[in-house]
């Protein structure tokens, strides 16, 4: 049973947060079910307003998805609905509620309405000793403007795009606002200036906690710690890092990689998973947390602690090193033909209006794809902000990223570049129906950058 409800808990010493979760606690409790078994999970809702939980991750038939315009019957204002299906695939999956908030930052993913899903395989191919589940989200959120420009004219080569808080930074310049995106591109898009609206938050936590508040993670030397994180976030992406210690990266939303390998910094735009395996060898107490100075002080972090070891814990500056899915996918060669174009853009002149292909949701056009043809697209992102683009009832693989094929990445979102970043997708199953696709970043989804993808069998 899982009970939606409203909760205030102290989230860092002294500082308490208002806002609704599930059972009471933050996270929601670790759902853990083996593949393929049939489920029952009766949701019961405390609230006085419906609401709706999505199955993130999962092959999930659209009348239990978790979208109430595509077919989910709601859960009604203190009311029950029960929600049946089989858990598949196996992996780190999630929930929470898929509530259109609109501009109202106490509703959907800006709330503690978020846990982990694990399904279970069959056979646990990764060897380790203890398995952690962390999951990063941020409170406060408060809504605000910002503008800026942004062009061709002496933008620099960045690795990634630019923080919220940098972004702040560079406008409070007056300079031209530079907001990353792929370097070849830069060139391509014309000058222009925005306006944008965007979420500032007061207190990050990990598990509900902000760094230094909570327990520390306690670990022995030598040990192999399974890492599987969550972004909760509602806007934004993260990146972690872990002084003295590797990450070797094992799956990505879930789904097992091709090509494992270690990184010194994990990132994930919002609703992504990443399962990271750490060997403990380096004794110490240490910061797990954010590259980003100002979110790790207002709380993005847990500390690490190995037996034996006290003091305060130590951080010592974030890697510079850039993330790239392709890096754990297969080299290929393929050029991909007949992917069906996703144009995302922002409305010119508008904070906070978003099309795919010239129009908004509801009024953007469905993706139809029948059967006997290979569902691919090709996602380009023609504004000037990330976007977590995520498929709901699908996994897809990703063959292509920023002009570089990739094989075997299996995922259900997928962060599209700012400045003309592309991704070209292929679905990989054969789940019949009509789904969402959209982008993870709560306000963009509800400025219209959705759309509906049909699958015939
Ligand atoms: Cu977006």
């Amino acid at each position: 049973v899982l009970r939606i409800e409203p909760l205030t808990f102290e989230v860092a010493r002294g500082t308490y947060v208002r806002t609704t979760c599930y059972n009471g606690q933050i996270p929601g409790p670790l759902l853990r079910f083996p593949q393929g078994r049939q489920i029952a999970i009766e949701v019961r809702n405390a609230l006085p307003f419906e609401d709706v939980v999505h199955w993130h991750g999962q092959l999930v038939s659209p009348n239990v998805d978790g979208v109430i315009e595509l077919g989910t019957p709601p859960v009604p204002a203190h009311g029950t609905r029960t929600y049946g299906f089989e858990p598949q695939p196996a992996g780190t999956r999630w929930y929470h509620s898929h509530l259109a908030g609109g501009k109202d930052a106490s509703r959907g993913t800006f709330t503690g309405e978020f846990g982990f899903f694990y399904v279970e395989p069959a056979h646990e191919s990764a060897r380790y000793d203890r398995e952690i589940f962390l999951a990063l989200h941020e409170w406060e959120p408060r809504l605000v403007v910002r503008s800026g420009h942004a062009g061709s004219a002496g933008a620099p080569t960045l690795a990634q795009p630019l923080s919220p808080m940098d972004q702040r930074i560079s406008a409070g310049t007056g300079e031209s606002m530079p907001m990353g995106g792929s370097a070849n591109m830069m060139g391509r898009m014309p000058m222009m200036s925005m306006r944008m609206l965007e979420a500032e938050y007061g207190v990050f936590s990990v598990n509900g906690k902000a760094l230094g508040f909570g327990e520390p993670i306690r670990v022995r030397t030598g040990e192999r710690v399974m890492f599987r994180i969550l972004n909760a976030s509602a806007t934004l992406t993260h990146r972690l890092t872990l002084p003295g210690h590797a990450f070797e990266i094992m799956a990505l939303d879930g789904n097992p990689v091709p090509n494992p390998r270690s990184v010194d910094v994990v990132e994930l735009g919002a609703g992504e998973r990443v399962d990271a395996l750490v060997t403990m060898d380096a004794s110490g107490v240490w910061i797990l947390g954010s590259t980003q100075d100002e979110f790790r002080r207002r709380g993005l972090g847990v500390v690490v602690e190995y037996a034996n070891r006290i003091g305060p814990a130590q951080w010592s500056g974030a890697p510079a090193q850039p993330w790239r899915y392709s890096a754990f996918g297969r080299e290929t060669a393929s050029a991909m033909t007949g992917a069906v174009p996703v144009e995302i853009e922002q409305v010119m002149g508008t904070e906070n209006r978003w099309t795919i292909n010239g129009a908004g949701y509801p009024n953007a056009r469905p993706l139809e794809f029948d059967s006997g043809s290979p569902a691919v697209m090709r996602l380009v992102n023609k504004s000037m902000m990330e976007h977590p683009m995520h498929l709901h009832g699908h996994v897809f693989e990703l063959l292509s990223i920023d002009g570089a094929p990739t094989g075997g990445v299996l995922k259900d979102t997928v962060v599209v570049r700012p400045m003309l970043g592309e991704a070209i997708i292929k679905i990989v199953d054969r789940n019949v129906g009509q789904f969402l696709l959209h982008c993870h970043n709560e306000l963009h989804m509800d400025g219209g950058l959705a759309t509906v993808v049909m699958t015939g069998r």
